[in-house]
């Protein structure tokens, strides 16, 4: 499942939601996002709401356009590449209750390169992973 539930001027945001049971696990969170060379250039924050879980992301330096952005499954990021966050958070195949932001061994969200088709899942061809924040309570 996906919404597309932000805009900025010039980032059309794509995330996969997050479940309603996650809302009692998670109260807020908040991530610095940095780029490939470990520069902060922005910030996450998530708050519950009625509906699921509010994302903002305030992120400057990237490059005009689209950028796909996703929760993934763990609460590393080493650039440059960013391969250290793991795939995608997907709660709904977790075992034991994991349905958490804040399982073992964290979360993550990551910008991508490209827009987020909102097609292939769950990878969305969105390219290569240009930044990212560790999720923190
Ligand atoms: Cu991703």
């Amino acid at each position: 499942m996906r919404s597309k539930s932000l805009t900025f001027p010039l980032l059309i945001l794509s995330l996969a939601a997050i479940p309603l049971a996650a809302q009692t696990a998670v109260k807020s969170a908040h991530g610095d996002i940095s780029n490939a060379q470990g520069t902060k250039i922005g910030t996450a924050k998530f708050t519950p709401t009625a509906n699921g879980v509010k994302v903002t992301v305030n992120v400057s330096q990237l490059t005009p356009g689209e950028h796909g952005v996703h929760i993934h499954n763990v609460g590393k990021c080493e650039g440059p590449a960013f391969t250290s966050a793991g795939g995608h958070f997907n709660p709904s195949s977790a075992h034991h209750g994991a349905n958490s932001l804040f399982h073992d061994g964290g979360t993550s969200l990551v910008i991508h390169a490209k827009a987020d088709d909102l097609k292939s899942d769950p990878s969305g061809n969105s390219g290569d992973r240009i930044a990212c924040a560790v999720i923190e309570k």
